[in-house]
């Protein structure tokens, strides 16, 4: 949890800004943070009574699996100021990832012996950069204002980052539930400023989903379970990232050969097409992520796997689940004939003895569904 902010003494900041020195000041936040590399900029209160409805009953129906943590913090989630006293409004930001640079994922989906990791991830942990940058643009404000309260969140608090971009006009949530923008689609990662500063709040835009319902059919696993309601245990993001344990078997094969993480239901949205990609090195792929065969990434030891992932989100999953999840989509190269189908089970024989039991079963269960091919 994030906990960078400072508190005002009553002594430093004597004097409260007027309407228009705090119309000015938003102005101003929104210039500085599209120098500091921000694509958009809103702001909004902290009103989440409707979210909070809809969060309640995700949690109800069970839909974030093992993801413990969305439980765990009651109304803190849904209401800013349980979680920062004195918040009054939110900061949101948006940067956007989308790389030309990356090998295209439709193409990797065509090939099962390719890995597909999800683009978010191709590059530098995006919670490092945003964090990086929203410290910056609070140290901006308090250099102009003087100290006042804030803290800064990037993925990494009891925070609906969605509903509070929705709500200050970066974007509407679309039917796969992220948040999407007419102008850019929906490759973007959010981080917001919590603030104790009345700021004016903006508006939030029109929903432009209408009868589309591409996400919800292109969806592999049948995650989107309504227009909006992402079951996440069905979720490959999830079955890839969060989850510690055994993939359910009758989800395997349609994982397909995605090994971290999951881009489907943005990569068929029509709104995408109007994104614009990021001039962030730091997003660029790193380490032939974007091209690399399962058999080579399966082959990496841990210290391979450790070096490589190095200020990388895949960390996420850890080592054991990287060899998992690539058991998973080993398995999944059904189809191939000669040299590549003789390499695949040979990278799966090989792991045969792996320490780890989780990660035994998911190799054998590879090697059976290849046999019965
Ligand atoms: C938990 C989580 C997940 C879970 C659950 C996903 C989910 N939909 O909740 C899993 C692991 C599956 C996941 C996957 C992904 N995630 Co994620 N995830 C989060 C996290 C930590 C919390 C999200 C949350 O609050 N979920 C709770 C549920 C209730 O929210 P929800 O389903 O969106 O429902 C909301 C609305 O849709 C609405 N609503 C719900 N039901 C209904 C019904 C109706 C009728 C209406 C009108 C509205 C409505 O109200 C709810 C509350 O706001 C956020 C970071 C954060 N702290 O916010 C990142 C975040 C949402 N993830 C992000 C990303 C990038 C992804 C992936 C694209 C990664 C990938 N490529 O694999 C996928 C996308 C999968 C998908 N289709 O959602 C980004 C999204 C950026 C964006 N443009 O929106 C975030 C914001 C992280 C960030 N800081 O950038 N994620
Ligand atoms: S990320 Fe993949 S599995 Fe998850 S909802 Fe989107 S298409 Fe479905
Ligand atoms: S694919 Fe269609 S329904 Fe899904 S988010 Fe995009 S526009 Fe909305």
């Amino acid at each position: 949890m994030e906990n960078t902010g400072t508190r005002p003494k009553s002594s430093e900041n004597p004097r409260q800004p007027d309407d228009r020195e705090l119309a000015r000041l938003a102005a101003r936040i929104k210039d500085w943070g599209a120098e500091l590399g921000f694509q958009k900029i809103g702001v909004c209160d902290t009103e989440l009574s409707a979210h909070e409805a809809h969060l309640q009953r995700w949690l109800e129906r069970g839909f974030h699996g093992e993801m413990g943590y969305m439980a765990r913090h009651g109304t803190r989630r849904s209401r800013p100021a349980e979680l920062v006293p004195g918040t009054v409004r939110v900061i949101t930001a948006r940067m956007d990832y989308a790389t030309d640079a990356a090998a295209p994922a439709a193409e990797l989906l065509e090939d099962p012996a390719q890995a597909l990791v999800s683009r978010y991830a191709l590059g530098r942990d995006y919670h490092k950069v945003l964090r990086a940058r929203l410290r910056k643009l609070a140290g901006r404000i308090e250099a102009v204002i003087g100290a006042f309260g804030y803290r800064v969140f990037v993925d990494s608090a009891p925070v609906l980052e969605k509903a509070l971009a929705a709500k200050s006009g970066l974007g509407w949530i679309g039917k796969h539930s992220n948040l999407l923008d007419r102008q850019a689609g929906s490759w973007f990662f959010l981080g917001e400023i919590y603030t104790d500063l009345p700021l004016p709040v903006d508006r939030p835009v029109e929903e432009h989903c209408g009868d589309c319902t591409r996400c919800i059919d292109a969806c592999p696993t049948g995650a989107i379970v309504a227009p909006y309601q992402v079951d996440a245990r069905r979720c490959i993001s999830y079955l890839t990232i969060e989850l510690k344990g055994a993939i359910p078997v009758e989800l395997r094969p349609l994982m397909g050969n995605r090994i971290y993480g999951c881009d489907d239901c943005q990569l068929v949205c029509p709104w995408n097409r109007f994104a614009r990609p990021s001039d962030e090195d730091d997003f660029l792929p790193r380490h032939g992520l974007d091209s690399a065969t399962l058999v080579t990434l399966f082959g990496w030891s841990e210290a391979e796997f450790l070096a490589r992932t190095e200020g990388s989100a895949i960390r996420r999953t850890g080592y054991t689940g990287w060899r998992r999840n690539i058991a998973v989509a080993l398995g999944n190269c059904t189809g191939l004939e000669g040299a590549p189908r003789a390499a695949v089970i040979e990278a799966l024989e090989a792991r045969r003895g792996d320490p780890e039991e989780l990660v035994r079963e998911h190799v054998e269960w590879a090697l059976e569904r290849l046999a019965r091919d």
